[in-house]
Parts: C-alpha cells; sequence; structure tokens
C-alpha cells in the first residue's frame, strides 16, 4: 500500500551509550590489582544521506520511528564496549528537513549530502579510566547517556513527475496500480481517491514518480468535489497526463467534453496561481499527454476510435490503453520518461539553501545559574550541556558516583556560580531542563575535595553526614573546603604535568 506523501515526521534515536564497567583485576596472591573497568561504547548516529535512488519519502510514512544501535557496555579485564552502528537513512535530493517548529535545520541538496539527524550518545567512562592517585580503584564507573530523540519533519517539494487528472472513475488509480508497484484503492464508484496516490515507475532504467489526484468534476475550481485542495500536487509536476474514460456509461458525457471540462477547471486554478508559482513552467503549458483508458472493452475501443482525430489537432501524444489489460502502458511510460527526462535537464540548479544551526543558550562557561520558583520557593537551575550530561552519566544509587559527580560540578565552577546566584545551603538545585530535571538539596559540604573521600568503595562520606550544622561549624567548614580546594586544585596540578591524572572532562574531548 502506497499512499502519496511529501510531508512525514520523522522521530529519531541516536543510540544510547553503554555503561563503563566498575571492575576490579584480580591476579593470583593480588586480589585487588587495580581497576580493569572498561568504557562503554558510544551509540551509533542515525544520518540522513541524500541517495540517487531514493525519490519518494514513502518508506518514512510507513516506518517513523528510527532508532540507531546502541554502544556495547563496557566489561572487566579492559574490555571496551562495541561502538553503536549509524544509521543512515536515504534521502531524496530536495529533501528539506525541519525541526517541530517548521525551523528549516538543511535543505538536502546534492548526492551524498549528509545530516546528522540525531547524535548517539556517549558510552561511560569505566572505572580504570575513572582512577587517579587519589582514587585508586574507583568503586562506580559512568552511566552511558541516552542518544539524542527528535522529531524531524521531512518535506519533499519535488512532488510527482507525472500526475494524473480526470473525472472520477476514469480510471487514474487503476493506471497507478497497474504501471507501479503501488497499490491504491480502486472502485466503481466515484471518489475512490480521496488523497492522492504515488507509484514509482521505472521505464528501463530511468525512474519518475506518477500521481492521482481525486477525480474533478465540473466546478472543482471552485471547490466542488474534493475542489482545490488537491490541485497543488499538479501544480508542482513536470508532465500532466489527462485520463479519459472511453468507456463511461453516462450518455451525457464523452472523452472529449470531458476533456474540455478538466482543461477548464485547470485554467480557471491556473489564474489563481500567485507570482511565485509562475516561475515554473505555466500550468496550462505543461507538457501534456492525453490517454484513453478502458480500450479493453468494445465499447471502448468504438468510442476511442470515434475521438481520435480529433484529439490529434491538439499536437500532444494521444494513446490508447487499458489499466485492466496492460494494453499500450509500456509505451505510455517510455512516452512520459522522456517528457520528464527532458523537464528534468530544462530545471535551473538548485540554490542550496543556507544550514541554519541552532543556538545554544549557554555562555562560554558552559553553562549558568538561573533561579526560578520552584515548589513555593527560589530554586537555581543550572543549565548547560557539561552538567546536564555530567548528571546523566550518574548512577545516583552510587554514592561514590554522585561523589564524582560533586567533584566535576565543582570543578566547573558551578559551586561558585551558585554561591554568586545567592544560594544558601539548603537551598533547592535543578540540573537538567524542564521537568527531566535532577533536584538536590544544595549542601555546599558536598562539593568538598577528592581527598575527602576515605570510605567504602562505592560509598562517599560527605553523603553520609546528615547532621545539620551550627553557624561557627559551618564556618569551620567553609575554611576547611576552601583550604581542600586549593590543595585539591594544588594536587590536580601536579597530577596533570606529571601525566597520570585521568581528568573528569576528558570524556568530553573523546567524543
Ligand atoms: N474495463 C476496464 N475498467 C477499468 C479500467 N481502468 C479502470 N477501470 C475500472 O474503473 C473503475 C474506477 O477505477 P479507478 O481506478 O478507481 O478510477 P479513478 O479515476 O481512480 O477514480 P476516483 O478515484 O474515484 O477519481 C474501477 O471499477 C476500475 O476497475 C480499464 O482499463 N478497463
Ligand atoms: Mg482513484
Amino acid at each position: 500500500m502506497a499512499t502519496f506523501v511529501d510531508r512525514v515526521v520523522l522521530q529519531v534515536a541516536g543510540g544510547s551509550g553503554g555503561h563503563g564497567a566498575a571492575s576490579i583485576r584480580r591476579e593470583k596472591f593480588k586480589p585487588l590489582a587495580g581497576p580493569d573497568g572498561a568504557n562503554g561504547g558510544r551509540g551509533g548516529d542515525v544520518i540522513l544521506e541524500v541517495n540517487s535512488s531514493t525519490t519518494t519519502l514513502l518508506a518514512y510514512h510507513h516506518r517513523p520511528h528510527q532508532r540507531a544501535t546502541g554502544g556495547g557496555f563496557g566489561k572487566g579485564d579492559m574490555r571496551h564496549g562495541a561502538r553503536g552502528e549509524d544509521l543512515v537513512l536515504p534521502v531524496p535530493d530536495g529533501t528539506v528537513v525541519l525541526d517541530e517548529d517548521g525551523t528549516v535545520l538543511v535543505d538536502m541538496i546534492g548526492i551524498g549530502t549528509r545530516f546528522v539527524a540525531a547524535r548517539g550518545g556517549s558510552g561511560g567512562l569505566g572505572n580504570a579510566a575513572l582512577a587517579s592517585t587519589q582514587r585508586k580503584a574507583p568503586g562506580f564507573a559512568l552511566l552511558g547517556e541516552e542518544g539524542q530523540e527528535r522529531d524531524l519533519v521531512l518535506e519533499l517539494k519535488t512532488v510527482a513527475d507525472v500526475a494524473l487528472v480526470g473525472f472520477p472513475s476514469a480510471g487514474k488509480s487503476s493506471l497507478i496500480a497497474a504501471m507501479s508497484a503501488a497499490r491504491p484503492k480502486i472502485a466503481d464508484y466515484p471518489f475512490t481517491t480521496l488523497v492522492p496516490n504515488l507509484g514509482v515507475v521505472e521505464a528501463d532504467q530511468f525512474r519518475y514518480t506518477v500521481a492521482d489526484v481525486p477525480g474533478l468534476i465540473p466546478g472543482a475550481s471552485q471547490g466542488k468535489g474534493l475542489g482545490l485542495e488537491f490541485l497543488r500536487h499538479i501544480e508542482r509536476c513536470h508532465v500532466l497526463v489527462h485520463v479519459l474514460d472511453a468507456a463511461a456509461l453516462e450518455s451525457d458525457r464523452d472523452p472529449l467534453s470531458d476533456l474540455e471540462t478538466i482543461e477548464n477547471e485547470l485554467a480557471i486554478y491556473a489564474d489563481s496561481l500567485d507570482e511565485e508559482a509562475e516561475t515554473r513552467v505555466p500550468l496550462m503549458e505543461r507538457p501534456t499527454v492525453i490517454v484513453l483508458n478502458k480500450t479493453d472493452l468494445p465499447d471502448g475501443t468504438e468510442m476511442a476510435d470515434m475521438v481520435r482525430e480529433r484529439l490529434a489537432d491538439r499536437d500532444v501524444p494521444v494513446l490508447d490503453v487499458s489499466a485492466i489489460s496492460h494494453k499500450g502502458l509500456r509505451e505510455l511510460s517510455f512516452v512520459l520518461g522522456e517528457l520528464v527526462d527532458q523537464a528534468r535537464a530544462a530545471l535551473p540548479e538548485p540554490e542550496p539553501a543556507p544550514i541554519v544551526l541552532t543556538p545554544k543558550a549557554v555562555d562560554d562557561k558552559g553553562f549558568r545559574v538561573v533561579t526560578e520558583q520552584y515548589d513555593g520557593g527560589t530554586a537555581f537551575r543550572v543549565q548547560g550541556d557539561k552538567p546536564e550530561r555530567w548528571v546523566r552519566q550518574t548512577d545516583f544509587t552510587n554514592d561514590e558516583a554522585v561523589g564524582y559527580l560533586a567533584d566535576r560540578l565543582a570543578k566547573l565552577g558551578v559551586e561558585d556560580q551558585l554561591y554568586k546566584a545567592g544560594a544558601v545551603p539548603g537551598s533547592t538545585v535543578l540540573i537538567g531542563p524542564g521537568d527531566d530535571a535532577v533536584v538536590f538539596d544544595w549542601e555546599p559540604t558536598m562539593v568538598g575535595g577528592a581527598e575527602l573521600l576515605l570510605g567504602r568503595r562505592g560509598t562517599d562520606k560527605r553523603l553520609e553526614d546528615t547532621h545539620r550544622p551550627t553557624r561557627d561549624e559551618k564556618r569551620a567548614d567553609q575554611r576547611a573546603r576552601t583550604e581542600a580546594r586549593m590543595n585539591r586544585i594544588a594536587a590536580m596540578d601536579a597530577e596533570r604535568r606529571s601525566g597520570h591524572w585521568a581528568d573528569p572532562a576528558s570524556d568530553d574531548e573523546a567524543r
């Protein structure tokens, strides 16, 4: 079943990153021989790619959800997770990609043009990569991130190469069914077709698309029948085919008057078109083919013989065909193919539209702190790619992992910004967008140095303290913290210089 589609909403999701592993190498006589948990693999990207043999978006109408493969989990013994495979989706040349708000993201022009529709999530670091001299055997690893998910609108402006027009029941859908793999609904009552059908016709190596439109009747241009709505599909195609019913049962109809009626409606419609449409070949001057259908029936052949001469004056190809017996269809496919080929060759080179990059709402620091109302009080929301990613990478059931998150945030300067924004111990801090944010009760002590970590693996002492400090304690604590931070910075510098500090942010560079 193929339905006419020139616009499709595609839900794309990058593969999720594999989780890092927390594992300890065991050797004979040395049961705790150091961390050997490897990193998870990065998830695959969903990529749109212009492909010369793709002419329609139909495939995505039938399968609108597209997800790339996830990355493999890291394992012990330094076995890294496999990278997820990219999912490459072929799209026709000229496909326009918009976001949900209708903003054009990219105009895909030229065979091979690629657009990353959804990025895969990065893999989590394993505990081996997280080890440092202060944290020799981390009892945690980072989680892989979810892949990017979004809804994209794909639009294809070159709709169909050929449009079939005619009275209801003339056999337009039957012709599409006979000439292509499309299977539109066919029946002997008028207005069987309610939305256009599209089929791909192959004439030797040459491929083109054929669309029908719901049957036209006198007054269609004024909205009678299914009216004007679908004439815009005709308006954009290269070649018009008038499908005439040579065996119509109604006594007041014959192929010649049917043709005049349809042409009249098209002319009125063409007059109503705006300037922009006029940059194409005017509708009434477009290459046209006339087919006399249903000539498998005796009535049909007879009628065709009667009108053929009168139609000859028009200087357009006139063909006897039958959608039922397939008579004349091969010839028709070649005649149409040639006209489409000529029309395509005469098209001006399309001008590439500029690619619009969505600006990021973060400052140079990579994050910002904004205040907002939350649960009746003031909350501080941290916005920025890095902190939001770090939160997603954190296994909140593992205190040591949470402590590591706190360290990363402090190192980025989030703590200082929170102070500046007026946060006090106990303030509500949100990290992440909207309702997806992770909510913290901010305890600045939580943002201490790694050197305070002396607990069991998988725990972080800073998180176990439920006692609320007095003012003096807080002051002492603040001093200790400042000192600890200075020491930590000095230690980190020394580590970095000696070259074996696993920088918490190093995975950013690895992306
Ligand atoms: N004998 C014969 N019948 C045909 C032929 N083509 C179509 N028909 C019949 O004509 C009727 C209408 O065919 P459709 O293909 O649905 O016509 P349509 O032009 O798409 O009609 P609408 O969608 O209503 O505008 C059906 O009963 C078909 O079986 C033909 O070549 N020969
Ligand atoms: Mg039809």
